[in-house]
């Protein structure tokens, strides 16, 4: 019996459009009004950062902090909604400028960490033992100004640290190879994986693949997604499209390529990706070009590609596609798959 996949987004996919050269072209949609929107679109879940959770995070005492955790929390349960995961905002504040964990200042790496601790309560209040960890501004802009290996050791530590905190928590790193940074340090899943190893407690150190990032990095999402799979460590997914080598588009899924798409769908279906409570997050931004009134799109029609790639995945002539492995006939499989993809 084939699995069912359940959806998750991010209030801030639902945004007002700004990018670095132009302002907001989009009202602002309130947090209450987002979370009306989640069931309306098809979302079961919603992924956190930190202060999404909590806006003025820093302003308030911790028992402060986690009232309106467990507020947003009772929330959630009046919507029918779950919280996939909590992610730390490493990157705005001002003492994270030159990185969070491998900040050259210790005070920097200080807050980061007592930043990290405090996420990690705040998922718990809000009902999730799922941490993602981005880790935007761990990297450089200027090669020598920092050592990458005792950057690779400050990131194992900080980490620790998050897991001696509490027992149950797991932490999903997000790879990403570059931007905001020239160069991140952890780039990909491989990295990523092979840092859990070094950690108090490996078998609570996944990931959380993001095909755009994956792209960046001049690799195939699918392939990584399988590698993740094959270790047991994909905890969620990031989903969604980029065309090429340059900023992080964070397009519509399957909107630039779609067999690169059907092979991530392809993959996670034949590895029962969501078997064990894993979502499908859709990581996606609007075009600047929308209006208020179809600033979502990009969140169902993500989600309608994801299902009906899904149905041709499912519809695959499995016979037909062995016996054209058998014969080495990759050509012909080639013309199969691509004649599948266009409807048969
Ligand atoms: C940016 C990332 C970002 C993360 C989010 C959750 O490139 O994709 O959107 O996914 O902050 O940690
Ligand atoms: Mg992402």
């Amino acid at each position: 019996m084939a699995g069912t996949f359940r959806f998750t987004f991010g209030p801030w996919n639902i945004h007002e459009g700004a990018d670095p050269f132009g302002p907001a072209v989009r009202d602002t949609v309130a947090f209450n009004r987002k979370l009306e929107l989640y069931r309306e679109l098809g979302f079961e879940a919603v992924q956190f950062h930190d202060d999404d959770v909590v806006p003025d995070l820093g302003e308030r005492s911790v028992a402060d902090t986690l009232a309106q955790a467990r507020a947003v929390r009772a929330k959630l349960d009046e919507h029918g909604l779950a919280a996939e995961f909590v992610a730390p905002r490493l990157w705005e504040d001002p003492r994270t400028i030159d990185g969070a964990f491998t900040s050259n200042d210790p005070a920097c790496r200080g807050y980061a960490r007592d930043r990290c601790r405090l996420c990690v309560d705040i998922a718990n209040a809000v009902g999730t033992k799922l941490i993602v960890l981005w880790m935007a501004r761990e990297g450089t802009y200027l090669r020598e100004s920092k050592d990458s290996a005792q950057a690779t050791d400050r990131i194992v530590a900080a980490i620790d640290d998050m897991l001696r905190h509490d027992p149950d928590i797991r932490i999903a790193i997000e790879p990403k190879p570059n931007e905001p940074m020239d160069q991140s340090y952890i780039p990909t899943t491989g990295h990523a994986l092979a840092l859990a190893q070094r950690t108090v407690s490996p078998s609570r150190v996944g990931v959380n693949i993001e095909s755009a990032h994956v792209i960046l990095a001049g690799l195939d999402p699918s392939d990584e997604m399988g590698f993740a799979l094959s270790f047991g460590k994909l905890w969620s997914v990031h989903l969604n499209d980029q065309n090429g080598l340059k900023f992080d588009q964070d397009k519509s899924f399957a909107s630039v390529d779609l067999r690169r798409a059907f092979n991530q769908v392809r993959v996670l279906d034949a590895h029962d990706y969501g078997s064990n409570g894993e979502y499908v997050g859709l990581d996606v931004k609007a075009m600047r070009t929308q209006g208020d009134d179809t600033a979502t799109k990009h969140l169902s029609n993500s989600r309608t590609m994801f299902l009906r790639l899904l149905d041709v995945v499912r519809s695959l002539d499995h016979g037909a596609i062995q016996d054209l492995i058998a014969k080495r006939d990759y050509e012909e499989l080639d013309l199969h798959i691509m004649t599948h993809l266009m409807g048969g």
